[in-house]
């Protein structure tokens, strides 16, 4: 098809040459990063992950690293959903907001110790937004990008893979808590976390010199439960009601309108950004909500660049955000974001490459 054109810019992750070695057969960008999207069988690598356990490249999950006396203050500053019971060793998952409370990242809040965190950051510059947000303030900060790269360990037999290397005790990690650990004197974390619903952990590399030998050691691990490499898929997560921001997202999404009204505590401090806008839109409603849509027929269709419009009769009522065949469901299936006057039961068309395709509106998760 094309070729993406090298440059310092477009940023290779310490996997890059694990990948390349396994056969990775296509990449998207991420936070100016490569991330590596297939091996080259979608069919063999869904399934792998479904029934065995897959291991995948997401150092493109860029920790942003907040230390100093004033961390605390920061990071809760930068998110609606309230940290203060947020211990060291845990994890969260959390909206990040403008003032408009517009959702501009969806990371996960990592606590390393009361005065440093992580933001381990969807595909926007957050380096600067809170770099912006601590100097207006005046907090005393230091803020970078820090040399941290996530592996996911994911599927039904990731905790026998992960227990091997580690040992019993990564079994009894609860869901976005993380550890301290080594293998081979490679630093990492161990987290329990990953963008699937198959179960398993995110291994935070901390240094980025040794992403060959990391990858080697779980490739190894991994052998006798049939691991092989994968990417975060696009099939298992829609099935699975995860939320890709900015591919579910647009300039005007707030977390109400997306199933994270769950994620923002109205009585944080009024110097939260965004919270008073937050306030306002949860007081009149939101305008639009998520669901999935099921469409008419059972021959795969490939997935889409850009989002398609969801009609009911002349009106457009939302857009399917994001589409896949269920390998599971064997059904065309998407995320729908519709105006809330329309919900789960009602018909509606998906105008499809000019085509409008019937559909049903249905309750996340899909499965
Ligand atoms: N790994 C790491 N960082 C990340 C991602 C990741 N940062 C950005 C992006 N991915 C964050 N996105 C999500 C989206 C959903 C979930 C995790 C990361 C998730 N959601 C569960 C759900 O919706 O059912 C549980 C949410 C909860 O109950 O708190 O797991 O992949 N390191």
């Amino acid at each position: 098809m094309f070729e993406f054109t090298a440059s310092a810019r477009l940023r290779r992750s310490p996997y890059h040459n694990a990948t390349l070695a396994a056969g990775v057969s296509s990449f998207t960008t991420y936070n100016r990063m490569l991330l590596p999207t297939g091996f080259g069988d979608p069919e063999a690598e869904y399934w792998r992950l479904v029934n065995d356990v897959s291991m995948w490249d997401v150092a493109v999950e860029r920790q942003i690293e907040i230390k100093g006396p004033d961390a605390a203050r920061l990071t809760q500053v930068l998110s609606p959903r309230r940290l203060d019971k947020c211990v060291v060793g845990q994890g969260k998952y959390v909206p990040i907001c403008n003032h408009r409370g517009t959702i501009i990242n969806d990371p996960i809040v990592l606590k390393l110790a009361d005065d440093r965190y992580w933001l381990s950051i969807a595909d926007s510059d957050i380096l600067f937004w809170s770099r912006a947000i601590a100097a207006e303030r005046n907090l005393q900060v230091d803020i970078c990008e820090a040399d941290v790269s996530p592996l996911a360990v994911q599927g039904p037999k990731a905790d026998d893979v992960v227990a091997a290397i580690f040992g019993d005790w990564v079994r009894d990690l609860k869901y976005f808590w993380f550890r301290d650990a080594t293998v081979n004197g490679i630093p990492l974390m161990v987290a329990r976390s990953g963008w699937s619903k198959q179960g398993g952990y995110e291994l935070y590399l901390m240094d980025g010199s040794r992403g060959t030998e990391l990858w080697d050691i779980v490739r190894e691990a991994g052998e006798p439960f049939n691991i092989g490499p994968g990417n975060p898929n696009a099939c298992e997560r829609i099935e699975s009601g995860l939320l890709s921001w900015g591919g579910d997202t647009d300039e005007q999404t707030n977390p109400y309108e997306i199933r994270m009204g769950n994620f923002v505590d109205l009585d944080v401090d009024d110097d939260v950004v965004g919270i008073k806008a937050l306030r306002a839109i949860h007081a009149e409603g939101p305008k639009r909500h998520q669901l999935g849509v099921i469409l008419d027929g059972s021959t795969p269709h490939a997935p889409h660049e850009i989002w398609y419009d969801i009609m009911v009769g002349d009106e457009k009522i939302g857009s399917m955000t994001n589409g896949v065949w269920s390998r599971r469901m064997k059904r065309n299936i998407g995320f729908a974001l519709v105006n809330r006057a329309y919900t789960v039961g009602d018909w509606v068309s998906v105008m499809r490459d000019g085509q409008a395709v019937p559909g049903a509106l249905v309750k996340l998760p899909f499965m």
